[in-house]
């Protein structure tokens, strides 16, 4: 009682010389100092504005950190050469056929370089090397159940996806997003071997980046018409013009093992996370079809955004 009919009778100062408020406030027991530095409101009738619940802090944008030089080709190097590297990697793992089927790598062929830093990965349903037989080699034919399978694309071009998959890679990150995260993104560049011939065929196979979030149980790269990332996908235009009316040219594949065949260029995808929650993306890559023909993926430039992507997932070219 003593507090409030202090602070009716004072009010006036209070609002034009806020230091005396401050001393009186403190003298009254410090009760009313919350009110003064609060919002507007005043529902208690005493003269002062009302404290509401505080503010809860704004986290600082996430940051990304660069840490891809000097890596091996553990898991955790691949994690590293994609710029996973401020603590919110809990673990990674990989599964292949064989051991050559992945690596870090510093570019691949004459054009494709790193998206940021000095390293990117890369995987492959055969040999990654750029030298490798990608027609005759890496035909391991060792079958796993399709992870994401689709039904029939309904639009003549590919059929619906079988239950087992051949000569797969399956890194599997599990994270946690930081307070200041409201999503993520990467870069990832697929080829084929699979192309030109078997366009448009069971043939296809395909890269997955698998999201288990609390918000979204599914495969998020993708193109505009819903097709997975397969030699079929609306991306796939890096590629000889004389090939397909898609094609845009094929010099950017020199090198690479994938010179007449084609692949998508850099694309990026983008999904939305809740703040601080932890999840898993898996990056799947598999032959479909039969286990012939390789098909490669190089993955990078991974890092946490603080924007709006309530539409959902997205790729973009
Ligand atoms: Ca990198
Ligand atoms: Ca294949």
């Amino acid at each position: 009682m003593v507090r409030v009919g202090s602070s009716v009778a004072i009010v006036g100062l209070v609002k034009t010389v806020p230091l005396f408020a401050l001393v009186f406030c403190s003298l009254a027991l410090l009760a009313c100092s919350s009110e003064i530095s609060a919002g507007q409101g005043d529902d208690v009738s005493d003269g002062f504005p009302d404290a509401g619940p505080p503010e809860p802090p704004v986290p600082d944008p996430p940051v990304q950190i660069i840490c891809d030089t000097g890596l091996g080709d553990a898991a955790t190097d691949l994690a590293k050469a994609m710029e996973l590297c401020d603590g919110s990697l809990l673990s990674v793992t990989l599964d292949e056929v064989r051991t050559v089927q992945h690596a870090v790598v510093d570019g691949y062929g004459q054009v494709y370089r790193p998206q940021t830093g000095s390293a990117m990965a890369t995987i492959a349903t055969g040999g990654i090397s750029p030298q490798e037989d990608k027609d005759n080699g890496g035909t391991y034919d060792v079958s796993t159940s399709h992870p994401s399978p689709k039904g029939d694309p309904a639009d003549g071009c590919g059929t619906e996806d079988p239950p087992q998959v051949q000569d797969m890679v399956k890194l599997a990150l599990r994270l946690q997003a930081p307070l200041g995260a409201t999503g993520f993104q990467f870069d990832f560049n697929f080829m084929s071997a699979e192309f030109p011939e078997y366009l448009c065929t069971e043939f296809d196979d395909t890269f997955v980046a698998y999201l288990e979030s609390e918000g979204i149980t599914d495969n998020i790269s993708f193109d505009e018409n819903d097709n997975v990332i397969s030699i079929n996908t609306g991306f796939f235009d890096v590629c000889d013009q004389g090939l397909s009316a898609s094609c845009m040219g094929n010099q950017d594949l020199a090198g690479t093992g994938y010179d007449d065949r084609g692949g998508t260029g850099w694309l990026t995808t983008k999904a939305p996370i809740k703040p601080g929650e932890e999840f898993s993306l898996t990056f799947y890559l598999f032959d479909e079809g039969d286990a012939e023909l390789t098909s490669q993926v190089l993955i990078d430039n991974f890092k946490w955004v603080a924007e709006d992507l309530d539409d959902g997932p997205i790729t973009i070219d």
